[in-house]
């Protein structure tokens, strides 16, 4: 059966290509992006966009029923550092948008909800090293403190009213389309942009910050294959996922392979806090063993794509 995919956040980093993708697979008016602003044209292109803002709990059900939604993926979110600089935005924004969105869920009897989570859940008392899915979760950041309320929000609503959440614990995600925004692995991102068109990027963290990441085809693929897993393989709601960890003086000895002349220094500001309370790589044993995630692009093969792609769009030859 055809499923009806409602997006939040829908213009966002993750969201823009996680549109696009869906649309191919479940055809454009199956797939509704929403978001609070006016949508950049490639989400209006090929299907609809409406507005909304999920604090606005009368507008959401509105919309997911006149549109007859079975399944929403609740992109909208504040990253880390936004969040450290403005807890107050991304208490509301994430722990009472989530909220309404699970609400939604029960109220309206949807079939799934996906809500993003983050290696933010974990803090300074987990393993650093090859965290495991099942661990301590005392993280340090608001946007940490707000993923772990949406996990067990989300858990508690699947134990108490049978709805169907399912969440990834996405590491940094880098990607050629969309810019991330207000994230503490956003460095990862701009470098490209910086060795492209300027040959030298100042990073915010420090050389050695080792962190968990993935390329953005690998984030669209654990996505939906998360969201086309039988319910009855899931042992778990949140899963740890990731597909390489790297520090930004690997990443920019990766870059300086293909642009020799590329220069990077460290500047750490107060993202540096944040990071040294994350993990440096992620055990995502238990998604592989329950609905089969495997990642396809290492850091190797990451940078040579990342490089392609982007000095295309930017049309910047390197
Ligand atoms: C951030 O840096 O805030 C995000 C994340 C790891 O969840 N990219």
């Amino acid at each position: 059966m055809a499923k009806r995919i409602l997006v939040t956040g829908s213009y966002g980093q993750i969201g823009t290509e996680l549109v696009d993708e869906l649309r191919n697979r479940y055809s454009g008016e199956n797939v509704i992006a929403t978001g609070r602003k006016k949508p950049p044209e490639v989400l209006t292109e090929d299907g609809p966009y409406h507005r909304l803002d999920v604090l606005d709990e009368t507008q959401l059900h509105t919309l997911l029923v006149e549109l007859n939604v079975d399944t929403v993926i609740h992109n909208a979110s504040v990253l880390s550092a936004t969040g450290e600089k403005n807890p107050q935005l991304a208490y509301r924004t994430n722990i009472q948008g989530s909220f309404n969105v699970l609400e939604a869920t029960r109220a309206l009897n949807l079939d799934q909800v996906q809500i993003p989570s983050s290696i933010a859940v974990f803090g300074p008392s987990t393993p650093r090293e090859n965290t495991p899915n099942d661990t301590i979760m005392r993280p340090t950041s608001m946007y940490g403190v707000s993923k772990v309320a949406i996990e067990l929000l989300g858990e508690y609503y699947t134990k108490r009213f049978g709805i169907d959440f399912r969440s990834l614990r996405y590491p940094g995600i880098i990607s050629s389309e969309a810019m991330p925004g207000g994230g503490t692995t956003d460095y990862a991102v701009e470098i490209f942009y910086e060795a492209l068109k300027n040959k030298k990027y100042t990073c915010f963290l420090r050389k050695d910050s080792m962190l968990p990441m993935m390329y953005m085809p690998d984030c669209i693929k654990c996505t939906i294959d998360l969201m086309e897993a039988k319910e009855e393989d899931l042992a778990h709601r949140s899963f740890n996922i990731t597909a390489m960890s790297f520090t930004p003086e690997d990443i920019a000895n990766e870059i300086k392979k293909h642009i020799p002349e590329f220069e990077i220094e460290y500047e750490p500001d107060y993202r540096q806090d944040i990071a040294d309370s994350w993990p440096k790589s992620i055990d995502d044993s238990v998604a592989r063993e329950e609905w089969g995630w495997e990642p396809e692009y290492d850091l190797e093969s990451m940078t040579k794509d990342m490089l392609e792609k982007l000095s295309e769009r930017l049309d910047i030859e390197y």
